[in-house]
């Protein structure tokens, strides 16, 4: 199944090098798009923190947090409208990268837009809001480097670190569906592109 240009650095966890680099402006337009119509934000943990990366989401379902816990919704709960419409270009992107990775159906309902400022940070955790976890997960990066903590399914395991940059795409599922991840602190410094932040594209079938 691995081919020349896929990585594999966990069971279950593959890395595909640059897939999105040659999309990057069509990726941010993307993202722009839907950012106009549901603004980044920085939600509240259940524990009634703010978190320090802001968030929005585009697809038939968007991953939401708050004080009363993690959930997926229909609808901004900051507009009260439908999250926009997943662009062509992001999904096709998700279905690509999975295909490549050897998921061969995977038809992603959310997508989750996290945009990282220098200081911002994601604790490890494990993405299980889901309903099916035979269903792989496609993660894409863009604008500044970041070092992503990749773990085992248990919390103890010590995790290894994958440094992640513009145009990077990350596919798991499997054996590797319920690892604990996170994102250290990210680093300053400035992309030609993205300038000073990093944007990752989570796709899910949540439903
Ligand atoms: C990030 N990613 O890279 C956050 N979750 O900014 C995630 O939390 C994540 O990259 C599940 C699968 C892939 C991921
Ligand atoms: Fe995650």
């Amino acid at each position: 199944m691995a081919r020349p240009d896929v990585v594999t650095v966990a069971a279950g966890v593959f890395l595909l090098r640059g897939f999105a680099r040659d999309l990057d402006v069509a990726l941010l337009q993307a993202v722009e798009e839907v950012t106009a119509i549901s603004p980044l934000r920085h939600s509240l943990t259940p524990g009634g923190q703010a978190m320090s990366l802001a968030m929005s989401n585009c697809g038939p379902l968007g991953w939401v947090s708050s004080r009363s816990g993690y959930r997926y919704e229909a609808r901004d709960p900051m507009t009260g409208q439908p999250w926009p419409a997943m662009p062509a270009s992001l999904s096709d992107l998700a279905l690509r990268a999975a295909a490549q990775a050897g998921f061969a159906h995977f038809r992603p309902d959310a997508c989750l837009i996290n945009q990282y400022a220098p200081g911002s940070k994601l604790s490890l955790h494990q993405d299980k809001d889901e309903a099916d976890f035979s269903q792989p997960i496609v993660s894409v990066s863009l604008g500044l480097p970041a070092v992503f903590l990749l773990g085992t399914t248990q919390r103890r395991d010590l995790p290894q670190r994958l440094r992640l940059i513009h145009g990077d795409v990350l596919v798991w599922g499997g054996p590797a569906r319920l690892a604990f991840h996170g994102v250290m602190t990210l680093s300053d410094g400035a992309h030609a592109l993205l300038g000073r932040r990093r944007v990752n594209l989570t796709f899910r079938k949540a439903a």
